[in-house]
């Protein structure tokens, strides 16, 4: 980072062999370099440049293959980022995307989004249905989807336009590795957690987790201990079946077998079994936890938070 920071001032000018690209706000970072709002001084167009440190590049060839066959066809019309160009400035790799409003996330803490109705979360719902769709043509899983990765086009129409960005974790769907810890918690689809084989439908379970929780305000599951992300995941959705279980590279982290009058049959391990199977200590329920016992129970949580 302090590489990045020395050395990228405000009013610089950052040039590809065509074009010339002038910083104009810092607007986003992360442990890979910075985002800035850069013009592009002979149209004047407003662009988002990511500014990557030179560590993060060799895993960027993925990322770039992947933005390269998204970009095949007018990727507007599949609520995808569109993106315009790659360059070496410096020590540096500068990739060039349209340049969109904030995240959801950032969307959110706005007083305008402070709670979101349905009505406002249905075409955000139905966009990113359309992208997934169009990556799931493609045969790319995104990996990463949350509300940090869902940006708005812009804030002033009355429908919320979105677009999906952030293609750093996304992988072609065939070759999806199964047993690798894959989306952020919370966000992880159980063949996932469970350390079965997956496909881009892990992507879906990550919009539906990112829909509901736009909903509620709220993390859906609590995402600070995978026990309890997998105990609220038997208490809404009810145990994984028994292949799920039979197969599961990591099904012994969170499950066992145990022997009753029916013969054998999985139970999820007890927080002290947990924690003494993983090392790890399980967390507590939270108090102000709700416990769901369906996802229909969701339909009554505005009564229950009185929103
Ligand atoms: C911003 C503002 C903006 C665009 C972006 C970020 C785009 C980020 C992005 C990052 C990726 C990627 C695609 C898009 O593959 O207008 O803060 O790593």
């Amino acid at each position: 980072m302090a590489a990045v920071e020395s050395q990228l001032i405000l009013g610089q000018v950052l040039q590809s062999s065509s074009t010339q690209y002038t910083i104009i706000e810092f607007i986003g970072e992360g442990a890979f370099g910075k985002v800035a709002k850069c013009q592009v001084n002979s149209t004047s167009e407003l662009v988002a440049v990511k500014i990557l440190k030179d560590t993060f590049v060799q895993d960027m060839e993925e990322e770039l293959s992947m933005l390269s066959k998204i970009n095949l066809l007018d990727p507007d019309q599949f609520n995808l980022v569109k993106f315009h160009e790659r360059f070496e400035y410096s020590s540096y790799t500068c990739l060039v995307f349209e340049l969109l409003e904030m995240n959801l996330l950032q969307f959110l803490k706005t007083k305008l989004g402070s709670s979101m109705y349905v009505n406002q979360i249905r075409p955000i719902a139905k966009q990113m249905l359309v992208a997934l769709q169009r990556l799931q043509s493609l045969g790319i899983t995104h990996n990463d989807i949350k509300p940090d990765n869902v940006m708005l086009v812009n804030t002033e129409e009355d429908t919320l336009q979105v677009k999906l960005i952030d293609f750093g974790l996304a992988h072609p769907s065939s070759s999806t590795t199964h047993g690798k810890w894959l989306q952020p918690m919370g966000y992880r689809a159980p063949e996932v957690c469970l350390g079965l084989p997956f496909t881009e439908a892990i992507d879906m379970w990550g919009l539906g987790y990112m829909l509901a929780n736009l909903y509620l305000n709220t993390n859906l599951f609590p995402v600070s201990c995978e026990y309890l992300m997998m105990k609220a995941m038997v208490e809404y959705l009810g145990m994984p079946s028994e292949d799920q279980l039979l197969f599961g590279m990591h099904t012994k982290r969170f499950f066992c077998q145990e022997a009753d009058e029916f013969g054998l049959g999985w139970r999820l391990l007890t927080p002290e079994e947990y924690s003494e199977i993983n090392r790890v200590k399980a967390k507590e329920w939270p108090p102000w936890r709700p416990h769901f016992f369906s996802l229909d129970d969701l339909l009554y949580v505005s009564i229950l938070y009185n929103i």
